[in-house]
């Protein structure tokens, strides 16, 4: 087999150790880097650019959701919570063919290719026809996904999604939720059935919905058969409500009962971890499990806060979503995460520890480390044997130019709304040229027709 090799030149590469000057990076023909060297020379035949950084890690999709994404914001007879929304949210899903789900996914992989995530992990629920029956394919909609992913260059791990229950107590589905049913068994199959689809840009991994819509014995079934290091990622203790709800059924909190039922390590992501008791952020930062937040969704929804300054102390790992795609950069997610801290607290700059003061570059470093052990995936540094995943910054923008490289990412995570992030590689492949995506037309093309014939429908 032929290797081609690609190489990029940057005055400033976000390494590990940090911003650091005159680096070739090299990778293979299958999008993995092959050499990462400080100190270079740059040759005249090389691109070169200034300011080069790992892209993001978007650890929690729905991208069908980005159907609904603005759609949702009319006040009902009230009051409205997350629960009202969840009913809209189920009407849209109703509805989407796969032929809509793979067009809505590549938009917004498009989108978030723009805004600087290279990488995309999908808790995949909607697995079976409108009518409640499978697919010819159990595994079509997956595919859809996995398609769209491809299709934009957009790294992906698909989590199929363990989803049997309404409530706690094995409460039956809701007829709005037949789309959703799935058995552990259904889940490993679909596994199963994906595991030609895994490559570099493509991982496979699962998802117990939540403690709420699958049981422990199911959770354990799953566990137990699922194939080694491939993630498993579940939504816990996003509202109140479901905390008293696990409290009055089981007598313990959501996160207390899956860290005394299941295995929780550093192959597990607890997506939101919003209402813990400080024993339970204590544990999670000590299982070495990713906790993913979500701030957008979470604002938009009115989850809550996530104890940031403590889990932060205690070393606990944490990267961000985008999940329902009221945003789909990761600069606001980060700003408000940051943001929302401050508020909180009536402090500044709590996103630090001692020895990392830098705000910007905490949360972007802490965000890419959480991001990537979530997604199972060989991404989030710029370092031999991980996919040559790679921003280019427009340092020629007022807001970045003739900035020293120190400031860039307090610059860049603070400072206005313009998108600042100028080319795009992923796996190697350069997706995004001065702002524009190689596909982008033909990719809001199918995203239009697909929203039109959605939109027409009776609501
Ligand atoms: C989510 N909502 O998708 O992450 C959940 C919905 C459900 C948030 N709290 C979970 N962001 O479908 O019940
Ligand atoms: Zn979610």
């Amino acid at each position: 087999m032929t290797t081609t090799t690609n190489s990029l030149f940057a005055q400033y590469a976000l390494l590990p150790q940090g911003w650091t000057a005159d680096v070739r990076m090299s990778w293979d023909a299958q999008g993995n880097l092959t050499a990462v060297t400080p100190g270079a020379t740059a040759q005249a035949h090389e691109k070169q650019e200034r300011l080069v950084l790992p892209g993001m890690i978007n650890l929690h999709s729905h991208s069908f959701q980005r159907a609904l994404a603005g759609m949702t914001e009319t006040a009902g007879e009230g009051p409205d919570s997350f629960w009202t929304w969840r009913d809209l949210m189920y009407r849209t899903a109703l509805n989407i063919t796969p032929e809509q789900m793979q067009a809505i996914a590549a938009q917004l992989y498009v989108e978030c290719l723009r805004q600087g995530y290279t990488s995309v992990c999908e808790f995949h629920y909607l697995h079976r026809a409108q009518d409640g029956s499978f697919y010819a394919d159990m595994a079509e909609t997956a595919r859809r996904v996995i398609a769209a992913a491809q299709a934009s260059g957009m790294g992906i791990t698909m989590l199929p999604v363990l989803y049997s229950y309404a409530d706690f107590g094995n409460v039956p589905l809701r007829h709005d939720q037949r789309r959703f049913a799935t058995d552990a068994e259904q889940i490993l199959q679909m596994v199963a059935l994906l595991e030609n689809a895994r490559d570099g840009q493509t991982e496979v991994g699962a998802a117990p919905h939540s403690l709420r819509a699958a049981s422990t014995q199911q959770i354990r079934e799953l566990l137990a058969a699922l194939p080694a290091h491939r993630p498993v990622h579940i939504h816990i203790a996003e509202q109140q409500k479901e905390v008293d709800a696990c409290l009055a059924s089981t007598g313990k909190r959501p996160v207390e009962l899956l860290l005394d039922t299941q295995q929780i390590d550093a192959r597990w992501c607890l997506v939101h971890a919003t209402h813990l008791s400080k024993a339970e952020l204590q544990a999670i930062a000590a299982s070495g499990a990713v906790v993913g937040i979500c701030t957008t969704t979470e604002g938009n929804l009115g989850d809550g806060f996530f104890d940031l300054p403590d889990y932060i102390a205690a070393q606990g790992r944490f990267g961000i979503g985008s999940d329902s795609h009221v945003s789909q950069s990761p600069i606001e997610e980060l700003r408000w995460l940051e943001y929302g801290q401050r508020l909180r607290a009536q402090q500044r700059n709590v996103a630090s520890l001692p020895g990392r003061r830098r705000v910007g570059d905490f949360l972007w470093t802490a965000a890419l480390a959480g991001g990537a052990q979530a997604s199972g995936r060989a991404v989030g540094k710029l370092a031999v044997g991980a996919r040559a995943d790679m921003l280019v910054l427009d340092e020629q923008h007022p807001s970045l130019c003739g900035v020293d490289v120190s400031d860039i990412l307090n610059t860049w995570i603070f400072t206005g709304n313009e998108n600042l992030v100028r080319d795009v590689w992923a796996g190697g492949q350069l997706l995004v040229e001065n702002g524009r995506h190689r596909n982008q037309a033909a990719i809001a093309g199918s995203y239009i027709a697909a929203m039109t014939a959605l939109r027409k429908l009776p609501k």
